[in-house]
């Protein structure tokens, strides 16, 4: 793997994907995903050639965190591929390395650099988690839940999952919409499902006394109560409040992380490679917690079944002990970009085994989704498709 590589030409292509069903979420309702997809194509010296793909996670809209799609692309285009095509000759772990001196943008960065590890695993014959080292074969499947406007709706939509065989159960809540329905829920599923919710960021410090009240329903994790910058009100949250405090949009890097978990805020960790700037930097959290003894789980941002992919072999890590929120892509997608949409079979997601991240394209769904190709080569002219 100490091959090195140059690009020879970059692909942007962006699909829309609709949502089998409105995601709602304390910062608003998604109905169809705008996704940008980065291909690569690389060279070496010997002459070997070499292609892969990443996914960059930003949404359209910069609700969940400060980027978005359009800016995504705009950053990769503008800044990000011209400091990589300057840098030479690089492999996967060299991308993040040469493009810190650029400030944020950790999802296109991601992006970037997941499609170099792709290609460069695919050249080695390797697949991603024997890369990382993975021993399971098999990971435990939670499914992520959203708002819902009525009880009913949610208890259906609740006891459909359940059906469809997932092991844990996480609720978006906000306030207004939180107590009552954890009850639901949780009479619904009985005291022995996992169960979990997400906040995205909707309470305040002053919410401590209210989101005490969740403590009675036995529940895995509190994710994201409060602002994102505000590390030393979760830390106060987690000695108030007895369910252990998790972080999601707070955990950008693993330095952040460690000073998260040294201040006593960060009880559990959401681990999510776009929001960590790649899949190389989740690997040092893993690690770090792992050393700290605190649990993590693999989060999710609707990905199509590229990301879900690399996401099922990073959670395939040891230190992986929670469900992550690696769903079947019919919990979002009627058709899926990849030939083999990840599956859930007895509440888990098989580790993909081939070469890369474990994904092929389906050339015929991603050609009818895509909304707009441009191609950039490695002297940096954009061209569009
Ligand atoms: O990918 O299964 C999934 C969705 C998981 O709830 C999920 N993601 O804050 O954890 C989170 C959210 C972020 C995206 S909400 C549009
Ligand atoms: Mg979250």
């Amino acid at each position: 793997m100490t091959n090195r590589w140059s690009i020879e030409r970059v692909e942007l292509r962006r699909i829309a994907m609709p949502l089998v069903s409105p995601f709602r979420t304390s910062f608003g309702v998604e109905t169809e995903r705008d996704i940008l997809l980065v291909g690569v194509e690389l060279t070496e010296p010997a002459g070997s050639r070499t292609s892969g793909w990443g996914e960059c996670v930003a949404l359209g809209a910069p609700s969940y965190s400060a980027e978005y799609v359009d800016g995504a692309q705009h950053v990769i285009v503008h800044h990000l591929l011209p400091q990589l095509l300057a840098a030479g000759p690089i492999e996967a772990a060299d991308v993040g390395v040469v493009l810190a001196r650029l400030h944020g943008h950790p999802m296109a960065k991601a992006a970037l650099e997941m499609a170099v590890l792709d290609a460069q695993l695919r050249a080695a014959g390797q697949s991603f988690a024997s890369f990382l080292g993975a021993e399971r074969t098999r990971i435990p499947s939670g499914v992520s839940v959203g708002i819902h406007d009525s009880t009913d709706d949610l208890l259906a939509t609740v006891q459909g999952y359940v059906d469809d065989g997932y092991v844990r159960i996480k609720l978006k809540i906000e306030p207004g919409s939180d107590i009552e329905q954890v009850a639901a829920v949780r009479e619904l599923i009985g005291p022995a499902t996992p169960f979990q919710v997400d906040a995205n960021t909707a309470y305040r410090r002053t919410d401590g006394a209210h989101l005490a009240r969740l403590d009675e329903f036995d529940m895995l994790l509190i994710e994201q109560p409060l602002p994102e910058d505000d590390i030393i009100g979760h830390a106060r949250l987690a000695d108030e409040v007895e369910t252990p405090i998790c972080l999601d949009e707070s955990l950008v890097s693993a330095a952040g992380t460690a000073d998260a978990i040294e201040l006593g805020a960060c009880e559990i960790a959401n681990i999510k490679p776009g929001r960590v700037g790649g899949y190389l930097e989740a690997v040092r959290i893993h690690d770090l917690c792992m050393s700290k003894r605190v649990p993590v789980w693999c989060g999710g941002m609707l990905e199509t079944g590229i990301g879900r992919a690399a996401n099922a072999g990073l959670a395939a890590l040891p230190g992986f002990t929670l469900p992550g929120d690696i769903s079947a892509s019919t919990r979002f997608y009627a058709r899926d970009v990849v030939t083999e949409p990840i599956t859930v079979t007895d509440g888990h997601v098989t580790v993909p085994t081939s070469p890369g991240l474990g994904f092929e394209l389906d050339l015929d769904v991603l050609d009818a989704v895509t909304t707009s190709r441009i191609r950039i080569d490695g002297s940096g002219t954009v061209t569009g498709l």
